[in-house]
């Protein structure tokens, strides 16, 4: 009997042969967030309104779906148990149980108003403790909505943090009491002349709590000292001018749009031409402001700094800024992330979380700049470009996505990698998680964003949440190929993805 299909792929599932569990005549009953949850799945997946026990316990013999907070070992784990007789569900915590109830989700066939769940016995516990997923609101901006249908969207495969990507040459997408003028003055417009905008603190709010709602994290990112030709709208003494490079050049033509220019919104795609002023203090001053009203207005442990393609900054005064930087975010109580390029700056602060963006496999020191993270007391989030970066193309002849990492990115490029083989010396200790990143600077809406996340999505989930690839015969791109092929009929009732159920999977082949 081939296994029921569940993605991310659990710890252990047992398929017991017996026969299955009849939805139709349940009752829910249990922790009352769960249930809810589950009500509300099951009604978009098979039509049927549960009802939920009353407390009477007269719930008849044999029709339970029993979902529970238990004594687990494990933070976001659970067990389920399925037969004829009954659903039996335990978390280890409230997010545990939510996991559970997304699997069973995906367990319910719908077959009109006769869904039935599977026989079978499912423990499940996440491989990695960070599993993200990143939205650049800075390319594009993407409103509290956009973002809110994000976060259900990624929470239904298990992801538990929320990168956002808050500012960059384009634009400034936070209003900061400290520094009004950066929401006033620069966050106008988007790649190619688009409608900017940005989030009030109190957007920031309903996302943060929209995030928790779904056991989600929000891990705000300013990225400094590069990307932040946008900060000079606002401050034009914290910034140097823009370093027109070939590279510049080149980006220019490909995809248009004009050069950089201070003092006026950039509305193109080419990157590394913008720095701070790293020998200047108001920089400093400036820093501790953002920072420092960022950890306040996050109640997650991370504060994300960037670091990244700060090509037009000097070598010294990188990692003169990333430790001062990464230093500022100490003092506020709150862990500095960094992209990996950080991981060249000795004076580091300890602990620092590098991010790596680097490809499967690691060219041009990349690796070794990611392994100085761990050398400081500090762990990896892998996020490799060519196979969860969910802004690659994936069909050569799609207008959305871009191709510089080895793009066009497959489903199978996306799910067939091994995160502790990426990186030599850093294996599974030193692997914070996983995350998959959709940079925007060809992504419009939601309905772009649902065609560039399925069904890759799925594919880092289970990088991020599954035993080791290879560990179990399930835990393979042969197994993985078939599972998927269950959810575009969930995503499309849970009314994810704009296209049909047929094409998600269609339009790129699977091979
Ligand atoms: C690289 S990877 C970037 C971003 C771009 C992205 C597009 C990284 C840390 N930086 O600035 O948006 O490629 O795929």
């Amino acid at each position: 009997m081939s296994a029921p299909s569940v993605v991310p792929l659990p710890s252990s599932m047992t398929a017991t042969g017996g026969a299955p569990f009849r939805l139709d005549g349940a009752v829910l009953t249990g922790d009352e967030a769960a249930v809810t949850e589950l009500r509300r799945l099951l009604h978009l997946r098979t039509g049927l309104h549960l009802p939920v026990d009353p407390g009477s316990g007269a719930v008849p013999e044999g029709r339970r779906i029993d979902l529970r907070i238990g004594a687990l070992p494990d933070p976001e784990s659970s067990v389920i148990a399925i037969d004829a007789d009954g659903v039996w569900v335990e978390g280890a915590d409230p997010a545990g149980l939510f996991y559970a109830v997304q699997t069973l989700a995906q367990l319910a066939t719908a077959s009109g108003s006769r869904g039935e769940l599977p026989a079978l016995r499912i423990q499940d516990v996440p491989r990695f403790a960070y599993r993200g997923v990143m939205l650049d609101v800075a390319r594009h901006f993407h409103d509290v909505r956009t973002v809110e249908a994000f976060i259900e969207r990624a929470a239904s495969l298990k992801f538990n943090h929320l990168h956002l990507h808050l500012s960059d040459d384009q634009g400034w997408r936070i209003a900061l009491d400290t520094r009004p003028l950066l929401a006033e003055r620069a966050s106008g417009t988007s790649i190619g002349g688009d409608p900017g905008g940005h989030f009030s603190r109190d957007d920031y709010q309903r996302i943060v709590a929209a995030a928790a709602a779904r056991h989600m994290v929000v891990v705000p990112e300013i990225d400094l000292p590069g990307h932040t030709h946008a900060v000079g709208l606002a401050y034009p003494e914290l910034c140097e001018d823009p370093v027109i490079t070939d590279e510049v050049r080149a980006t220019v033509r490909d995809f248009g749009g004009d050069l950089p220019r201070p003092g006026e919104p950039y509305t193109g795609l080419a990157v590394g031409f913008s720095s701070l002023r790293i020998r200047d203090e108001g920089t400093y001053a400036f820093v501790a402001d953002v920072v420092g009203e960022l950890a306040t207005i996050t109640p997650g442990p991370y504060l994300h700094v960037g670091g990244d393609e700060a090509l037009g900054t000097p070598a010294d005064d990188f990692a003169l800024f990333m430790e001062r930087v990464t230093a500022i975010v100490v003092a506020q109580g709150k862990t500095p992330v960094t992209w990996h390029e950080a991981g060249a700056a000795p004076g580091l602060a300890p602990g620092t979380i590098g991010q790596y963006w680097g490809f499967v496999e690691p060219i041009e020191g990349m690796d070794e700049k990611t392994r100085a993270f761990v050398a400081r007391g500090g762990r990896v989030i892998l996020s490799p470009a060519d196979a969860i970066y969910l802004d690659m193309k994936f069909a050569a002849d799609s207008p959305l996505g871009l191709t510089w990492a080895r793009g066009v990115t497959t489903l199978e490029r996306a799910y067939d990698w091994e995160p502790a083989e990426v990186i030599p010396g850093v294996g599974d200790e030193q692997i914070l998680g996983v995350e998959a990143a959709l940079w925007t600077e060809t992504v419009r809406d939601l309905a772009d964003i649902d065609a560039l996340l399925f069904p890759r999505i799925a594919a880092a989930a289970e990088a991020a949440w599954s035993p080791p690839r290879g560990s179990t015969p399930e835990r393979s791109w042969a197994s993985f190929r078939e599972r998927v092929e269950a959810l575009p009929s969930l995503w499309a009732a849970l009314g994810f993805a704009g296209t049909s159920p047929d094409s998600i999977l269609d339009r790129e082949g699977t091979a």
